[in-house]
C-alpha cells in the first residue's frame, strides 16, 4: 500500500476515529483480495451513496505522483551509463548546432530548451520502443514537437546519417552544401521527415486521425495488421491549441490503442508558465481522463522514492499538491537553498525529511520525464495497453542542463550560452572537447568504434533501423483509362444536373473500378446528403470500426444508412479539421504505409481553406495528394445561405499553396479529365501534387466533351462557343456556372447590339497564371534568347479585342492574368460580402450575370472607341444593371 494514502495524519474526534477505521477495512480488503476488489468495494459504496442522495463528486485527478508506484516498476533494460553519454552528446551537439549559427549568423534562431527537456523522453524512445519496421511491414509513426528537432539532427549525426557539414549548415538551407531545415519538413527534407508539426496543434490531431487511418487500412484489409505505434510528442504549452485536445474522444470512441501522446510538461510555453497559478498536469489529466483515455502520469524521478517512502503522513504529497506551478518552476530556477526554504521549509516535517541531503542535491531532485527508469517504465505501460489510447504526462525542466537559462521564462528565446554556461554545460554532461571548441560551441563526434556509437547502432538495428526517415517504396497504379469517364464525356442529354451530381456518378464509377475502386477514399464532414452522395453511402458503406449495432430507421430504403466494419467512406461528422486531418493521413499513405490510397475530401467549400488552411499548408509540406473538392461553390450560385456560406475566395486561397493545384470547371467533362490526369500524374508520375475542385450546384444540361480540348482544360483554357456572326471583336472568359452567363451575354451582345463575342470556358486562372510567370522568368533569366510565349498568349492567339472575364470568385482571381492581358482585362466577380438570396439577385447584385457581363463588353468597346459610348449608356438601363448603386464589393 502506498505510504502516502495513509489516513488520518491525526485522529481527534470520533469521526476521524470511524474513518480511519473504514479505510483500515478497505486496505484488508486490496490486501487479502487484490486491487479489483477494492475498485468493486468502493463502487458499491459510490452506488449505494448515491441512492442514499449523497452528491459524490466525480473525481478525474488521482494525487500528484508517478500513476506506476515504484513498487510496481520493471528494471531497466538498457545500459544507464552508456546512455546517459550518448544522451549527453546528443544534448551537447544540439545546443551546440544552435549556439554557433546564431555566433556566426545572428538572429538566425533555433530552439535549445525544448529539446534539453525532451531528451529522456526521446532517447529512451529511441533505445528501446520507436520501431521503424515490423518484419516487412512498416514502422512507428512519431510526430516529434517541432521545436526539439536540433535534437533529432544530433543523433541522426551521431549515427552518422547527417554530415558535420550539414548539421553546420543547420538554418542554412540555400547554400552549396544542403542544409537543415528549422523545423520537420517533409518538403525540404523528403527523405528524414515524415509530418510536419511546428505549426502547433496540427501534429496531435493529424496523430489522432493517422491512428485511426491506420486501423481503418487494417480492418478494410489494405494492410497487415502489426503492433505498430503512432507517438505524438506534445508541448503542454500546445495543448492550448483548439486543435491538440479538440478531437481527443475519437481516440477513446474507437479504441486507438495504437496511439500514444507523450506530452512534455516543462510547465513552459514561450512567455512563461503554462499554468503559473494552476497545475496543468491536472488540468489535462482530467481532460483526458474525461476523454476515456488512459492516463499514466511521470511526475517524480526515483531519487523521489525514498522521500515518499519516508514520509509516512502523506504531507509531502499534500505540498506537493497545494503548489501551482508557477512555484514548481521557481523552486528550479532558483536551486537548492530556496528549495529548502521555501518548499520543504512550511512544514517543519518535510525539513527534517530532508535534513540529510545537501542543497545541491535538493536542487537535483528529479522530475519524472528526465528519469529514464521511470519514463521506460511508463512507455512499456503504453504499448502495452489495450482498448484505448495512452497519453502520458512527463513532468520536465525547461532548458534542462543549461544553467542559468533552466526554467527561466526567458529560456525559450534563448539562442546561444555564455561562455561560463558553455563550460558548465561541458563539464556537467562531460564532453570531451577543450574549453576553447567548448565556448566555439565545437560539434563533437566520437570515434568510428567508440562504446557510444556501437551501442546505438546495435539499438536501432534490434529496433528494425534508423528514425526519423521517410521512404518512398515505388509502388504500381493502374490510372483508369479517359475512356474509362466515358458517361461524364458524354454530357447529360439535356438532363439538367450540377457538376455535384457529375462528381458523384463520377466517384462511383471509380468506386466500381476492379484495379483501384478499393483504394478510393470518400471523406465527408457530414455534407454527404447535401451533395447526394446518398447513393455512395449505399454502394460502399461508411467505416464503421464497430460495424452497425442497430437497426437503422430506414433500413427498408434504397438508400439506407449503412455503417460496416469494412465500410470505405469516412464520415467524419461536423470536422473539417478532423476530416483534413483524415485526407493527410490517406494522402502520405504511399509513404507511411506503403499503399496509395486516394482520398476525395468533399465539403462546403466555405469552410475549406479559410477555416482549416493551416492543415492543408501542413499537408502540401508532407507531400501529400489527393482530391479537395469544394462544393457548394460560388457567392451567387450557392443560393439563399447568405454571408458566412457563400464562397467567392477559396480560389484565392487555394492560388497559395504550391502544391495545390485549383480548378473551377463549368461542365462535367472538364471535371472528369482533371480528375484522370490528376491520378496519372500522382500516382504513376509520382509528383508531388495535389488538387482543389470546385462544384456547385446550379442545375443545367452538361454538354459533351467537344474535341480536342483536354489541353487546354488541364492547363486552363480552351474556346468553348466561338462567335456564330463573323469575327468576334470581343472576348469572353466564364467559369464554373457563370460560363453560362458568358454564353448568354454572348447571345446577348449578338442579338440586341450585333456585336460578335467568343467564349472561352476558362478552368483554372491559378495554372495559367503559374504557368506564364514561369515563362516570363525564364525571359527575364535569357535576354539573349527570343522570349517565349506564355500559354495564355498562345491559347488566345488571334482573337481579338478586349476580354471580360467573368467568375463566382472575387475579381483578384481573374486578375492574376493582368500583367499579361494588360489593359484588355476586365474582371467581374463577386468581391464583398455573400447576401441570402436566389442566383438571378445574386448575379444581378453582384454584377456577374449575363447583362452586367454584355454591359462591359459595350463599355470597354466603347472606351476603345469600338462602340458608340452613348448606346453602351443606354444598354445599360435596358438591360436593367444599376448604374447608381453602391459597389457590392463595399456594401
Ligand atoms: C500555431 C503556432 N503558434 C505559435 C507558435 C510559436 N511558438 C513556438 S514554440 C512556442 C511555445 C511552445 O511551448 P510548449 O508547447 O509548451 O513547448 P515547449 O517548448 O515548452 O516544450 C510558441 C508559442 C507556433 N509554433 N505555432
Ligand atoms: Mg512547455
Amino acid at each position: 500500500m502506498n505510504p502516502v494514502l495513509e489516513f488520518p495524519v491525526k485522529l481527534e474526534t470520533d469521526f476521524d476515529q470511524e474513518m480511519a477505521e473504514w479505510l483500515e477495512a478497505f486496505d484488508e480488503v486490496v490486501d487479502d483480495q487484490g486491487p479489483n476488489k477494492g475498485a468493486d468495494l468502493l463502487n458499491a459504496l459510490v452506488r449505494r451513496a448515491r441512492d442514499a442522495g449523497v452528491d459524490v463528486p466525480v473525481h478525474l485527478n488521482t494525487p500528484y505522483l508517478n500513476t506506476i508506484p515504484a513498487s510496481e516498476e520493471v528494471p531497466y533494460p538498457g545500459d544507464r551509463k552508456l546512455e546517459r553519454r550518448i544522451k549527453s552528446l546528443i544534448r551537447w551537439n544540439a545546443m551546440a548546432m544552435v549556439h554557433r549559427q546564431n555566433k556566426k549568423d545572428p538572429g538566425i534562431g533555433g530552439h535549445i530548451s525544448t529539446y534539453s527537456s525532451l531528451a529522456t523522453l526521446l532517447e529512451v524512445g529511441f533505445n528501446h520502443f520507436f520501431r521503424a519496421s515490423y518484419g516487412d511491414e512498416p514502422g512507428d509513426l512519431i510526430y516529434f514537437q517541432g521545436h526539439a528537432s536540433p535534437g533529432v539532427y544530433a543523433r541522426a549525426f551521431l549515427e552518422g546519417r547527417l554530415s558535420e557539414e550539414q548539421v553546420k549548415n543547420f538554418r542554412h538551407e540555400l547554400r552549396g552544401t544542403p542544409g537543415l531545415s528549422s523545423y520537420p519538413h517533409p518538403w525540404l527534407m523528403s527523405d528524414f521527415w515524415r509530418f510536419p508539426t511546428v505549426s502547433m496543434g496540427l501534429g496531435p490531431l493529424n496523430a489522432l486521425y493517422q491512428a485511426r487511418f491506420m486501423q481503418y487500412l487494417e480492418n478494410r484489409e489494405l494492410i497487415k495488421k502489426t503492433p505498430r505505434k503512432i507517438w505524438a510528442f506534445v508541448g503542454d504549452g500546445e495543448t492550448d491549441e483548439p486543435e491538440t485536445l479538440g478531437s481527443l474522444s475519437l481516440g477513446s470512441r474507437e479504441k486507438l490503442d495504437n496511439l500514444i501522446f507523450v506530452v512534455n510538461c516543462n510547465l513552459q510555453r514561450l512567455d512563461g508558465p503554462v499554468r503559473g497559478n494552476g497545475k496543468i498536469v491536472n488540468e489535462l489529466e482530467a481532460y483526458f481522463r474525461g476523454a476515456g483515455w488512459n492516463v499514466i502520469k511521470v511526475m517524480w524521478g526515483c531519487d523521489w522514492d525514498p522521500l515518499f517512502a519516508a514520509d509516512k503522513t502523506g504531507l509531502l504529497l499534500k505540498r506537493m499538491e497545494e503548489c501551482v506551478d508557477g512555484e514548481l518552476q521557481t523552486f528550479k530556477a532558483k536551486g537548492g537553498a530556496y528549495i529548502r526554504r521555501e518548499f520543504f521549509g512550511k512544514y517543519p516535517e518535510l525539513l527534517k525529511l530532508v535534513e540529510h541531503m545537501s542543497d545541491d542535491e535538493l536542487h537535483r531532485l528529479t522530475r519524472g520525464g528526465h528519469d529514464p527508469q521511470k519514463v521506460y517504465n511508463a512507455y512499456l505501460r503504453a504499448v502495452q495497453h489495450t482498448g484505448s489510447p495512452t497519453v502520458i504526462l512527463a513532468q520536465t525542466v525547461k532548458g534542462y542542463g543549461l544553467g542559468s537559462a533552466e526554467a527561466r521564462n526567458a529560456t525559450h528565446s534563448e539562442k546561444k550560452l555564455a561562455d561560463q554556461a558553455l563550460s558548465a554545460f561541458r563539464t556537467r554532461f562531460d564532453i570531451p572537447i577543450p574549453e576553447s571548441a567548448a565556448r566555439d560551441g565545437s560539434l563533437y563526434l566520437p570515434v568510428e568504434d567508440s562504446e557510444e556509437l556501437k551501442y546505438m547502432r546495435e539499438r536501432r538495428r534490434q529496433l528494425g533501423g534508423v528514425i526519423p526517415t521517410r521512404e518512398l517504396p515505388k509502388l504500381h497504379f493502374d490510372t483508369p483509362s479517359i475512356a474509362e469517364f466515358s458517361e461524364s464525356l458524354a454530357g447529360s442529354k439535356g438532363r439538367a444536373v450540377s457538376t455535384t451530381m457529375g462528381y458523384v456518378s463520377m466517384l462511383r464509377q471509380l468506386l466500381k473500378d476492379p484495379k483501384i475502386g478499393k483504394l478510393i477514399v470518400p471523406i465527408i464532414p457530414d455534407e454527404g446528403r447535401t451533395f447526394g452522395m446518398e447513393s455512395i453511402i449505399r454502394q460502399v458503406g461508411i467505416y464503421a470500426s464497430k460495424g452497425q449495432l442497430y437497426k437503422p430507421h430506414d433500413q427498408d430504403m434504397l438508400l439506407y444508412y449503412r455503417e460496416e466494419k469494412n465500410g470505405q467512406i469516412l464520415e467524419e461528422g461536423i470536422t473539417e479539421a478532423g476530416s483534413m486531418a483524415s485526407f493527410a493521413a490517406s494522402g502520405t499513405s504511399y509513404s507511411n504505409y506503403n499503399v496509395i490510397t486516394v482520398p476525395f475530401f468533399t465539403y462546403y467549400s466555405m469552410f475549406g481553406f479559410q477555416r482549416i488552411g493551416d492543415l492543408v499548408w501542413a499537408f502540401a509540406d508532407a507531400r501529400g495528394k489527393g482530391f479537395l473538392v469544394g462544393a457548394t461553390a460560388g457567392r451567387t450560385t450557392l443560393l439563399g445561405e447568405g454571408l458566412q456560406h457563400q464562397d467567392g475566395h477559396s480560389h484565392v486561397l487555394a492560388s497559395t499553396v504550391p502544391t495545390c493545384h485549383a480548378y473551377d470547371p463549368a461542365y462535367v467533362y472538364e471535371i472528369a479529365v482533371i480528375v484522370q490526369d490528376g491520378m496519372r500524374r500522382m500516382y504513376e508520375l509520382n509528383q508531388d501534387r495535389f488538387y482543389y475542385i470546385t462544384l456547385y450546384n446550379e442545375d443545367y444540361p452538361m454538354p459533351e466533351m467537344p474535341k480536342g480540348v483536354e489541353e487546354g482544360i488541364l492547363r486552363g483554357i480552351y474556346k468553348y462557343r466561338e462567335s456564330a456572326k463573323g469575327k468576334a471583336v470581343v472576348q469572353l472568359f466564364g467559369s464554373g456556372p457563370i460560363l453560362n452567363e458568358a454564353i448568354k451575354a454572348q447571345e446577348i451582345l449578338a442579338a440586341k447590339y450585333g456585336v460578335a463575342a467568343d467564349v472561352w470556358s476558362v478552368t483554372s486562372y491559378n495554372e495559367l497564371r503559374r504557368d506564364a510567370l514561369s515563362t516570363e522568368r525564364w525571359n527575364r533569366l535569357h535576354p539573349a534568347e527570343s522570349p517565349k510565349n506564355p500559354y495564355i498568349l498562345n491559347a488566345i492567339d488571334g482573337a481579338e479585342g478586349p476580354i471580360i472575364a467573368a467568375t463566382d470568385y472575387m475579381k483578384i482571381v481573374p486578375d492574376q492574368l493582368s500583367p499579361w492581358l494588360r489593359e484588355r482585362l476586365v474582371s467581374l466577380g463577386t468581391d464583398g460580402f455573400g447576401r441570402s438570396d436566389n442566383r438571378q439577385y445574386l448575379r444581378r447584385h453582384f454584377e456577374v450575370n449575363a447583362e452586367s457581363i454584355a454591359t462591359a463588353a459595350l463599355s470597354i468597346l466603347a472606351r476603345h472607341g469600338k462602340f458608340e459610348a452613348k448606346r453602351a449608356q443606354q444598354a445599360l438601363l435596358d438591360l436593367g444593371v444599376a448604374t447608381e448603386g453602391q459597389d457590392p464589393a463595399v456594401l
